[in-house]
């Protein structure tokens, strides 16, 4: 298999003529029209025959790409290894953007990190080498940028190691964020299964105008799902309103749809998107679009009475959308952007901005860019500066070199915004920021996609608002919450008022992209001498060892490490930031295990009760502990667990560590898979009121497991300390396989056991 800087035709046309094969037969089985989200499904089914129930049954499928990002990919590849395979299955590729930190410029910062992460990139560049999977090296950007330029086509469906790539479903497909276990079961040639989902409609009409922006769209809609409302879930946006937005601006909605926890969101493929794909040099894959363009869209019976094909409809009317701003802490606390002054003035958070971030993979396209440089030039030129710092992260190298091409990146410069390396940077906390900026509360806004405490700088001070681009940068300018871009006026340097013009972007480049430097890097054709180094004392890559298989027996009395308090996403259970140092290295990361989760029995963050010697530590020194002493325990928490990242470290950790169960009110989707893929049960209270009788010294027993069947309740008996007890019943998704998962010790061992054989 030829590995290319993009999808190769040949690829593009396979996956089409199942479309011819499949789509209409689908139809006649189930006796009724498709949606779009139906049709790429049933395209990629694994046994086309199969039988799919919404929210109900598990499918496999068959994608058609893999794509890794560097802070994920080292403990995917780290697992593929240990199938002993010579080659992945799917064409994959591996995105080095996650571990560049933010500090001086692109240029420093990006040499800095080619030297400080010189051996987690030689090992994925090696790795990549020797299995066949394509290098994108520091530099070339950020994963889901780069996947809409080069890899992503209407109709496809990929997974990737990162929650955010729906992105790609601004082109039409279907891309679902995973753990590295399920990349690995599609590398190894195995289905990536899934729940079937189930499908929310978003029915947009009139079109964006003035000051808003695609980035409101998704904004509101997580305004009314809130953060949990698209779990298990596609989300599919149609109607007239949809063909106006840009396939970048579409990319963006569908991005933050991982902020509503959505299995991924997509739009139709269009126009749009047939200018975006010639736009950027794939004239040959949008004729093979626009050949199967009518198997590319909903059915138009689904469009005309969408309320009897999706679960749930929403209407959005594009033309009365205000711009919105949401946070801090959790992505789904919206308003419009004229409304924040006076709320933030009313929860005393601080009107004065510290720092003004544009960019991440959500807001970093050429249009976005337009956009925002269009309020600085207005600006310049009447007398007006940004007053606090701001900073912009370009989504790839492509769009970098276009933007600086075309004089936008001399824009920003000249209102003296620092231009960052094409990565995450601040997204992900990889902000080295000066420690006066936030060792006290202060409030910044960005064009980012997440929000929650300590997410960019670290700091649990820093009080995070996201936005468009084009919000960020007017906000830059105010300095202040306190302003209204549609309404407000500024104090230009000679004194006068000053209204800001809406912001005026362009699509697409006039003078088409330019590349910039390339940084792929295609696998050698003859891979046989390459060696993937693991130094047995680096503390940075660590090779995995198979966790055991379950014993047979029930769990009796274990203790509880953690019971969260409120939100334990991803970032509580695993932090990002310093920590992304040690993805390759399951022991160092395991130092971070639930570093930011809230006690809810002291209300501490990090740190609880030892029940070995009733001391108090940190979480993970107490996991440690408790490895080291051969105990087993249990963690219980609330609402939506695991929210956000697609991080299977959070899921690997407390394995790792000796958790056998993780028992909350609700899972966030990516992270129950995480958990069932590495043989920790992951179980939900049947009576939602449990979670308030478990208290700090109590044990709590897993009983009747050998009976474990899908779809049965497990029980659970809390045992007090006067020795009373409380019996409990809990939920669980697993279906036989997963349990097959669970007894085998994860799902790696039955692929190892697989390959081997
Ligand atoms: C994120 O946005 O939280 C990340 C960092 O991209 C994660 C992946 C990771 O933790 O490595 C994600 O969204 O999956
Ligand atoms: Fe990177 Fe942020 Fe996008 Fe995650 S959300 S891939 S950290 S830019």
């Amino acid at each position: 298999m030829a590995v290319t800087a993009s999808t190769p035709i040949d690829l593009v046309r396979d996956a089409y003529a199942k479309f011819e094969e499949r789509v209409d037969a689908a139809r006649q089985r189930l006796g009724r029209s498709l949606t779009l989200a139906e049709k790429i499904l049933i395209a990629h089914l694994d046994d086309p025959s199969a039988d799919f129930d919404r929210g109900i049954t598990y499918n496999d499928l068959r994608p058609d790409r893999v794509a890794m990002q560097d802070a994920t990919a080292q403990m995917a590849l780290l697992q593929f290894m240990t199938a002993g395979l010579p080659e992945v299955a799917v064409p994959s590729t591996v995105h080095c953007d996650h571990l560049i930190q933010a500090k001086e410029n692109a240029k420093v910062d990006l040499l800095a990190a080619e030297s400080g992460n010189a051996e987690v990139y030689d090992f994925l560049e090696s790795v990549s080498a020797k299995y066949g999977i394509g290098f994108w090296g520091p530099g070339s950007g950020i994963i889901h940028q780069v996947v809409l330029e080069q890899y992503a086509f209407p109709g496809a469906m990929m997974i990737g190691t990162d929650s955010h790539t729906p992105n790609a479903g601004g082109l039409g497909m279907v891309a679902i964020g995973v753990g590295g276990a399920d990349a690995v079961d599609v590398m190894t040639g195995f289905p990536f299964n899934v729940r079937w989902p189930k499908l929310i409609g978003v029915h947009l009409t009139g079109s964006l105008n003035g000051w808003s922006a695609p980035k409101d769209v998704i904004l509101k809609v997580a305004d009314i799902l809130t953060v949990k409302g698209g779990t298990g879930a596609i989300v599919e946006y149609f109607g007239p309103g949809a063909n106006s937005i840009s396939c970048t601006g579409k990319a963006t909605i569908c991005n933050m749809g991982a902020e509503i926890g959505a299995t991924t969101s997509l739009f139709a493929y269009d126009d749009a998107m047939n200018r975006y794909l010639k736009a950027t040099g794939r004239d040959e894959i949008a004729d093979a679009a626009n050949a199967v363009a009518h198997h590319l869209r909903a059915d138009d019976e689904v469009v005309a009475n969408p309320a009897d094909y999706f679960d749930q409809v929403i209407e959005i009317d594009l033309s009365t959308l205000r711009p919105h701003i949401n946070g801090p802490h959790t992505p789904d606390l919206a308003r419009e952007v004229s409304a924040l002054g006076a709320e933030a003035t009313e929860q005393g958070w601080p009107l004065d901005i510290s720092s003004a971030l544009v960019g991440s993979c959500t807001n970093s396209s050429y249009e976005d860019i337009t956009r925002a440089a269009s309020i600085l030039r207005f600006a310049a030129d009447h007398g007006l500066a940004v007053k606090v710092p701001l900073m912009i992260t370009p989504g790839s190298e492509q769009v970098r070199a276009t933007i600086e091409r075309d004089g936008l990146l001399g824009t920003f410069e000249a209102a003296g915004a620092t231009v960052l390396a094409n990565a995450c940077g601040p997204c992900i906390g990889q902000w080295s920021r000066p420690a006066e900026d936030n060792d006290h509360v202060n409030t910044i806004v960005t064009s980012y996609n997440r929000n929650f405490p300590k997410r960019n700088d670290g700091s649990a001070n820093t009080l995070a608002f996201v936005t468009s681009p084009e919000t960020v940068v007017a906000l830059a300018l105010a300095g202040t919450l306190d302003f209204d871009p549609i309404s407000g006026t500024l104090t230009n340097d000679a004194g006068d008022a000053v209204s800001l013009p809406e912001p005026v972007g362009q699509e697409l480049p006039d003078a088409g992209f330019t590349p910039g430097d390339n940084t792929f890097v295609a696998p050698p054709d003859d891979r046989s001498g390459i060696e993937v180094k693991v130094a047995p004392t680096s503390d940075r890559l660590q090779l995995l060892e198979p966790f055991a298989a379950w014993d047979g027996e029930d769990y009796v009395d274990l203790p509880i490490l953690l019971k969260a308090k409120g939100k334990c996403t991803t970032d509580h259970i695993s932090m990002a930031g310093p920590w992304l140092r040690y993805r390759g290295h399951l022991e160092n990361i395991s130092g971070n295990l639930f570093l930011g989760a809230v006690n809810a029995f002291t209300d501490a963050v990090g740190e609880g009760k030892d029940q070995i010697d009733g001391e108090t530590r940190s979480f993970p020194d107490i996991a440690k502990h408790y490895h080291e002493a051969g105990r087993s325990w249990v963690a219980v928490g609330d609402e939506n667990w695991g929210e956000g990242s697609s991080r299977e470290h959070a899921a690997m950790e407390p394995r790792f560590r000796g958790a056998k169960a993780i028992i909350v009110r609700s899972f966030a989707r990516i992270h129950e898979a995480n958990l069932k893929k590495q043989g920790v049960l992951a179980l939900t209270f049947a009576d939602p009121a449990t979670y308030d009788q478990i208290d700090q010294d109590d044990r709590i027993s897993i009983v009747g497991l050998a009976g474990l069947t899908p779809g049965k309740p497990v029980d659970c008996v809390i045992t007090k300390p006067d020795g009373t007890t409380v019996e409990f019943q809990t939920n669980h998704t697993m279906s036989p396989e997963h349990i097959e998962w669970f007894k085998a010790g994860s799902a790696l061992n039955i692929i190892r056991a697989r390959t081997s054989s």
